[in-house]
């Protein structure tokens, strides 16, 4: 059976747990340790921008030894497979990880902006980083000192590509979220979105997230096991 034409996948901090990422509203989650008020807007920012720096320095420094898992290599096969077939496909993520495009993705749309990248507040240029960044880092595009953050969206930043992400579920045949509670918006509202559309929606988690009761099928346990099985039954279709 031919790939429905249009796929949107969803991915969230529970594709990447057992890459040893961590994911943040489960029991030893992020949130749970660090302060998210603290750490995640930009009036913490604002706040202890050392604190803040520090916190996503040590994430980025993460990224140097983790690996992407068989749940990211599954999305990268299922791309490849709809590019082959001339059906669009789009991996959405809320993740700042690299572990997509590890796995070979192309097609992917961080909407919570990425750990290997920085931005300055004074130009608004946004450069690729692997280092640690503070206080004292100067912009190499306008040369200024002090000004460059994390390109991550926090509480309150409006997400990126949003424009993008409604343009392509107001067209999807499909709709899966993998990996994610379903806490946070807007990325919480694409099923809705998707549903609208008329697309079918699915999700694949390790347990029932938020909106569960909203999708056509649903599959729990460990990404890097239902996500394979999950892509292999479509393409086998
Ligand atoms: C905005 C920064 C508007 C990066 C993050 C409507 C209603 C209510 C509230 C709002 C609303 N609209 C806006 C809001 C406010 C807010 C919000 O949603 N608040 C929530 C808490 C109620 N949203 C915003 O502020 C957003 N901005 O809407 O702007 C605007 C309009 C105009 C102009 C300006 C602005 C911005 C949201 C982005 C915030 N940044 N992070 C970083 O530090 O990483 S969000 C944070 O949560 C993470 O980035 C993460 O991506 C995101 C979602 O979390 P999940 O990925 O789902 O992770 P979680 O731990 O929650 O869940 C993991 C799941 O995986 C679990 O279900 C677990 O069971 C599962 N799992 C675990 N292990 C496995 C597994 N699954 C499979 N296998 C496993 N092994």
């Amino acid at each position: 059976m031919p790939l429905p034409r249009s796929i949107v996948v969803l991915t969230g901090a529970g594709i990447s747990a057992e890459s040893g990422l961590g994911t943040f509203r489960d029991e030893d989650g992020i949130w749970t340790k660090y302060p998210l008020e603290a750490l995640a807007t930009p009036e913490g920012f604002a706040r202890d921008p050392d604190f803040v720096q520090g916190f996503y320095n040590d994430r980025r420094r993460q990224l140097k030894t983790a690996r992407h898992n068989r749940a990211h290599e599954a999305l990268a096969r299922l791309e490849s497979a709809c590019r082959a077939e001339g059906a669009d496909f789009l991996l959405v993520t809320q993740n700042v990880d690299n572990l997509h495009e590890q796995a070979g993705s192309r097609n992917v749309v961080h909407m919570h902006g990425e750990l290997t990248r920085v931005r300055c507040m004074n130009c608004f240029t946004v450069t690729v980083c692997q280092e640690d960044i503070g206080t004292s880092t100067q912009c190499t595009a306008c040369r200024t000192v002090g000004h460059v953050r994390p390109h991550i969206v926090w509480f309150g930043e409006m997400p990126l590509e949003m424009n993008r992400i409604g343009d392509a579920l107001s067209q999807c045949r499909m709709f899966v979220s993998i990996g994610t509670s379903g806490a946070v918006y807007p990325a919480a509202g694409f099923v809705q979105e998707a549903m609208y559309a008329g697309a079918r929606t699915v999700e694949l988690n390790l347990e029932p997230s938020e909106n569960a009761r909203v999708f056509d099928e649903t599959r729990y346990g460990p990404a890097s096991e239902i996500v394979p099985a999950w892509v292999d039954r479509l393409l086998d279709a």
